[in-house]
C-alpha cells in the first residue's frame, strides 16, 4: 500500500526527517524554488500538511491540495493556519501544546531575569575590559518581590505563573475570565490596568485576530518607565512601532523579545534599542522538547490515516 503524501512546509531537526519519511511520502515544499510550480504539481495528491507554527498553511496552499484531510502543525500556535479555509471542507488541524509549555515558560521567565539583572550587558562589561577599566556594572534591578502580570493565562501563561511565584512575586493576569485554577492569582479583565499594576508584562496569549496588537500605546505607557515587556507569544499580538516608540522615549523601561513580526528579518530598528532583549524565537528550543514536538506530528499524522482519534485536536 503506498503511503499517504504529505507537503512538509519547513525543515524539522534530523531526528524527525528520517522517521517522517519512513511513514510518509514526504514533498519538500521549502525546498521547491518555484513554489506554485510544486504545488501546481504535488497539490493534487497531498493528503496531509507538515509545517510549523510560525510557517502554517495559507488559504492558497490549502486550495492547491484538493485531497487535503490534515494540517499536522509543530508548534502551539496555529495562527499561521487558515482555519477557516480548513472548517470549510471539513479538514482536521493539530498542533503540539503541553510538551513545549515548560521550557518556554522557563525561557519567559530567563529573559526576564537576564534582563532586569543585566546578564548580557554584564558579560560583554567582563569581556570588554571595563570592569577592569571601570568598576562595578551599573547597578541592575530586582525581580524577586516584584509585580508580574501574565496577558494569557492558558498553558503556558500557568507555567510562568507557576514559576513566578517561586521568586514570592506578586501575580496578576488577564484573560476572557477568571481562571478556576487561579486563586492565588489576580484576575484583571482591563489589559492597561494590568499593566499599571505590574513591573512585568508577560505576553502568553494565542494569537489571533482579536487579539492583534493587544498590547498597545496605552498598554506600554501603563507599564511604564520602570516596567519591562516580555514576548514569548507571536509579535502580532504587540504593535512593534508603539513598542519601539516607547522604548526609544522612556515611556517603557525595557523589553525582552522572542518573536518579531517578519522574523527571522526583524525590523532593524530593534538592534538600535539599548533597553531590549533580543532572541531567536528559540523558547521551546530545547532537544528535548523539539524531540517531544515531532513525535507529537507525527503521531496525530499516524492516528488520522489509522482511522484512530487525533491526540492534539485544535478543530
Ligand atoms: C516553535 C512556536 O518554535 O509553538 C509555537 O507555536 O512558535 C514555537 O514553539 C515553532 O513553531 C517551531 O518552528
Amino acid at each position: 500500500m503506498s503511503k499517504p503524501v504529505v507537503l512538509q512546509m519547513g525543515g524539522y531537526p534530523a531526528w524527525d526527517e528520517k522517521p517522517l519519511n519512513e511513514a510518509f511520502d514526504i514533498r519538500r515544499y521549502f525546498d521547491a524554488e518555484d513554489k506554485a510550480a510544486y504545488l501546481s504539481e504535488h497539490g493534487p495528491s497531498v493528503r496531509a500538511i507538515a509545517t510549523r507554527g510560525e510557517l502554517g498553511a495559507s488559504r492558497d496552499v490549502i486550495s492547491a491540495c484538493p485531497q487535503l484531510e490534515l494540517v499536522s502543525v509543530y508548534g502551539v500556535g496555529y495562527d499561521a493556519v487558515d482555519l477557516d479555509a480548513c472548517s470549510e471542507r471539513g479538514i482536521r488541524v493539530t498542533n503540539t501544546p503541553d510538551v513545549l509549555s515548560g521550557d518556554v515558560a522557563d525561557f519567559a521567565v530567563t529573559m526576564m531575569l537576564a534582563q532586569s539583572r543585566g546578564v548580557v550587558a554584564g558579560d560583554a562589561w567582563v569581556r570588554n575590559g571595563q570592569w577592569a577599566g571601570q568598576g562595578a556594572l551599573p547597578l541592575q534591578r530586582r525581580v524577586f518581590g516584584r509585580r508580574a502580570g501574565i496577558l494569557g493565562l492558558g498553558r503556558i501563561g500557568f507555567e510562568i505563573a507557576k514559576r513566578l511565584a517561586g521568586f514570592g512575586m506578586q501575580i496578576s493576569y488577564s484573560d476572557v475570565a477568571p481562571k478556576v485554577y487561579a486563586p492565588d492569582w489576580a484576575f484583571v479583565e482591563d489589559v492597561e490596568l494590568l499593566a499599571r499594576e505590574s513591573d512585568f508584562l508577560f505576553v502568553a496569549a494565542a494569537a489571533s485576530e482579536e487579539t492583534r496588537h493587544i498590547v498597545n500605546a496605552p498598554v506600554l505607557e501603563s507599564l511604564g518607565p520602570d516596567g519591562m515587556l516580555i514576548n514569548v507569544s507571536r509579535a502580532s499580538n504587540v504593535d512593534e512601532e508603539a513598542l519601539l516608540a516607547a522604548l526609544s522615549d522612556g515611556t517603557l523601561g525595557s523589553a525582552a523579545l522572542d518573536v518579531f513580526e517578519g522574523e527571522p528579518r526583524l525590523d532593524e530598528r530593534f538592534c538600535n534599542v539599548p533597553n531590549i532583549l533580543l532572541q531567536p524565537h528559540q523558547a521551546s528550543g530545547t532537544v528535548e522538547t523539539r524531540k517531544a514536538m515531532g513525535e507529537l506530528v507525527r503521531a496525530n499524522l499516524a492516528a488520522h490515516f489509522q482511522g484512530a482519534p487525533l491526540l492534539t485536536p485544535v478543530i
